[in-house]
Formats: structure tokens, C-alpha cells, sequence
């Protein structure tokens, strides 16, 4: 089980209707985004965490998706260096943040690239996905940084998704969803892998929150996947931030 207490968020920018997209799906309603996330918030709450809502910040149009900036792990903090240009300057409110909860906080140094939504920490274990934001020299930066308080790190490649965490994500015990290239992935052979559809890859981002895992709504499949495995799943309809390639994870830090 994941044993979160607290958790940070930041509030969509009106800005946030210029975010960088791949997905082809129109710019969000800002409006509705505004509400999806104040729900997304709650449902954090529901889950037991203590929630920081940090304010929009209308010069970056992006940084709704907070988790890209910052790894939390037990023992440190790590503010990234996000690789896209528009979204660089992002760490400079974390770095802010961040003292007030951890003593200890490392940096990754250029020339390495490292965006959050490429780790995804399994207990003390964390897999980093090589992908067109994370490079191998943000990758082996953060791996010094977890093996000096004790942690490991190991990278995985990823062609076919933004970030890592887009195909795969924990979701309790020894299990994780995962969808396209990440089913079969080498690196996850001795877990338990629920396959996730391509008609519902949004589902294999999820969160497990303590006893609940928080699932973006229009998953049926999956629904019932982690309803079988005894889960209670909670809900959220994030179609303003789907239509900037984000999903779940990447709206909150939890630790
Ligand atoms: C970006 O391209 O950086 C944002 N539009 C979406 C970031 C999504 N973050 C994530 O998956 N961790």
C-alpha cells in the first residue's frame, strides 16, 4: 500500500488553454477545467491527503501538471529540469515549495533533461522512462541522487507515449496497468500486469492513494479490472487536461 499524507497541487492558469498538445483533441474549456480540477482536489482530500493548492502562475501555460517538476521520495526531494522550453522555468515556484516539506532537496543539472511523469516509484525502486523528454543523462543523475539516501533506480525505454507513466502505472501490491509498449516490457516481467485497451489507454494512468485508486472516468474495462481485484475506485472526468496530453498522475504531488 502507498502511504501518502499530503499531497500538492497547482491551479490551471487561464493560460492553460495555450499548453502544448499532441493530442488533436481542441484547446480546453478553461471553465471546465477549472471545475474538473477543483473535483480532482477533492477526490485527493476524499483519499485522506492533506492538500496545498498552490496558485495559477499565468506564465506558464502547463504547470497545472505539477508532478512534471518535482520527484518526492521518502528521504528527498528532486526538482527536475523539464525538457520542453516553455515548461523550464516551472521549478523556480517549486523550489519555493518544496523547503517547507523536505529537508533535503537535490537538483538535476543541465545538460540532463528529466520531466516527473517519467518516474514511477514502486516502494523504494524507482523506473525512469528515456522518452523524448527524459534523456539518459536526467535518468542517470536522478539513479546517484536515490542510491545516495539508499533508494535504486533503473531506466526504461519509451517510444510510443509522452512520458512513462502515460503506459503504466502502480496500482498496489505487485501490480501494474499498463497499455501498448509497456505489456510487454521487460523491465515489468515479474509483475502482475493488467492489460489496459488502447480504446481506454487513459486508464493506465492511474493513482493509488492509500486504500483507493483514483481512475479518469470513460474506462469501463478497467473499472471493472480493479473492481474484481476488491479496489474502491474513485472517478475523475480530466477531458480539458487529456486534450493537453495530460493524465492523472500529472496533476498532483503525493507524499
Ligand atoms: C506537456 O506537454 O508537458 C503538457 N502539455 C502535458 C504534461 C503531462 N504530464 C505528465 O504526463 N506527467
Amino acid at each position: 500500500m502507498s502511504d501518502f499524507s499530503r499531497a500538492i497541487v497547482k491551479t490551471p492558469g487561464r493560460s492553460l488553454i495555450d499548453g502544448l498538445s499532441q493530442a488533436g483533441l481542441g484547446r480546453p474549456d478553461y471553465q471546465l477545467a477549472l471545475s474538473q480540477h477543483r473535483q480532482y482536489t477533492e477526490a485527493l482530500r476524499i483519499c485522506g491527503l492533506a492538500v496545498e493548492v498552490l496558485a495559477a502562475d499565468e506564465a506558464f501555460a502547463d504547470s497545472v501538471f505539477i508532478e512534471d517538476v518535482a520527484v518526492l521520495t521518502p528521504r528527498c526531494a528532486v526538482l527536475t529540469r523539464p525538457a520542453a522550453p516553455s515548461r523550464a522555468g516551472e521549478t523556480a515556484a517549486m523550489a519555493k515549495v518544496l523547503p517547507s516539506y523536505f529537508a533535503r532537496i537535490e537538483t538535476i543539472e543541465p545538460p540532463a533533461t528529466l520531466d516527473g511523469g517519467d518516474v514511477m516509484q514502486v516502494g523504494s525502486h524507482f523506473y525512469i522512462g528515456l522518452s523524448g523528454r527524459t534523456n539518459q543523462a536526467g535518468a542517470s543523475q536522478l539513479i546517484a541522487i536515490l542510491e545516495r539516501y539508499g533508494l535504486s533506480g533503473m531506466t526504461v525505454p519509451v517510444r510510443q507515449f509522452l512520458h512513462l507513466k502515460t503506459g503504466i502505472t502502480w496500482v498496489g501490491d505487485h501490480t501494474l496497468l499498463a497499455t501498448g509498449e509497456m505489456i510487454d516490457q521487460p523491465a515489468f516481467a515479474d509483475f502482475t500486469i493488467l492489460p489496459v485497451p488502447a480504446s481506454e489507454a487513459a486508464g493506465a494512468n492511474c493513482i493509488r492513494i492509500n486504500d483507493r485508486v483514483l481512475l479518469p472516468s470513460g474506462c469501463p474495462t478497467v473499472h471493472a479490472m480493479l473492481v474484481d481485484r476488491g479496489e474502491q475506485v474513485i472517478e475523475i472526468d480530466i477531458s480539458e487536461f487529456a486534450k493537453l496530453d495530460g493524465g492523472l498522475t500529472c496533476l498532483s504531488l503525493r507524499f
